[in-house]
C-alpha cells in the first residue's frame, strides 16, 4: 500500500471516530432529556414521552447542543440498544424504556420467559436480599432475557452479580410483565422469593 492511500485510510478512521463519538454524545444527551430532565431545556414531552423533533432541536441549540435531523436519525438508527423510536409521521421522538419521569409507554403485560436475568454491583446484594428488586429512581426494575446483557448492566455500577428471577413463578403469582420495544423486560417490583444469584461464576 502507498503511503498516500495509508495516510488517506487514516484519514477516514479519525474521521469515522469522530462521528461516532459524537453520535454517543448525542445518544448520551437525548437519554438525558427523554428519560429523565426535559426541563432542562424546557422541552414539554406529551404523556407518552413524545417529543416534537423541531422542537428538541430548536432548543437543543438555544442550551448549547446543536443537533439536527440528520444526525438524530443516525443515533436512533445505529443506537447499539435501540433506545429511541421516531413516529410514523416522522415528527416525534421518544425513548423506549429507563424513564425516570412519568410516562406511558403504552405496554401491555405480557407473559415473561420463565427466567429472566438482572445484573447488578455485588455490593447491592444484602439491601437486595432485604428488600427485593426496586425501581429506585426509574418507572420499572430492568430485566433481561439474556445473560450476557445483565453482566454488561450489573458492570456498569461495579462489581457484577447476576441474578436469576423466577419469572414464570412471578407470572403465576398475577405480577405483570411488560417487555419495551427494545426488549427490555419490565417489571413494578421483585419480592425476594422470586431472586436467586447465580453462583457459578463464569463472569
Ligand atoms: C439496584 C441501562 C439496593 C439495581 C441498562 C441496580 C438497563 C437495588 C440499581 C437500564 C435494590 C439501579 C436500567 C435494592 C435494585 N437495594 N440496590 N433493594 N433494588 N437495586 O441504573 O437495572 O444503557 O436504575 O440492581 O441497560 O442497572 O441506560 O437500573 O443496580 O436496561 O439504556 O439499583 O439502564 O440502559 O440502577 O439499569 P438503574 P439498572 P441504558
Amino acid at each position: 500500500m502507498s503511503k498516500k492511500c495509508v495516510k488517506v485510510n487514516l484519514n477516514s478512521i479519525k474521521r469515522n471516530n469522530k462521528i461516532s463519538k459524537h453520535i454517543v454524545k448525542t445518544s448520551k444527551f437525548l437519554s438525558l432529556i427523554l428519560r429523565h430532565k426535559p426541563e432542562a431545556i424546557s422541552l414539554d414531552l406529551d404523556e407518552y414521552g413524545w417529543a416534537n423533533i423541531d422542537e428538541l432541536i430548536a432548543l437543543s441549540k438555544g442550551n448549547g447542543h446543536s443537533i439536527n435531523q440528520s444526525l438524530i436519525q443516525r443515533v436512533v438508527e445505529t443506537n447499539d440498544k435501540q433506545r429511541f423510536s421516531i413516529s410514523e409521521d416522522g415528527q416525534f421522538i421518544r425513548a423506549n424504556q429507563g424513564h425516570s419521569i412519568s410516562v406511558d409507554l403504552e405496554l401491555e403485560p405480557i407473559q415473561p420467559p420463565d427466567t429472566l436475568f438482572h445484573g447488578t454491583a455485588t455490593r447491592f446484594l444484602e439491601s437486595i436480599f432485604e428488600q427485593g428488586l426496586v425501581k429506585k429512581n426509574r418507572q420499572h426494575v430492568h430485566l433481561s432475557a439474556a445473560r450476557e446483557t445483565a453482566i454488561n448492566v450489573g458492570k456498569r455500577h461495579g462489581k457484577p452479580s447476576i441474578l436469576l428471577i423466577d419469572a414464570q413463578a412471578m407470572h403465576k403469582n398475577h405480577y405483570k410483565f411488560y417487555l419495551s420495544k427494545n426488549r427490555v423486560w419490565l417489571t413494578d417490583h421483585v419480592p425476594i422469593d422470586f431472586i436467586k444469584e447465580e453462583t457459578t461464576k463464569r463472569t
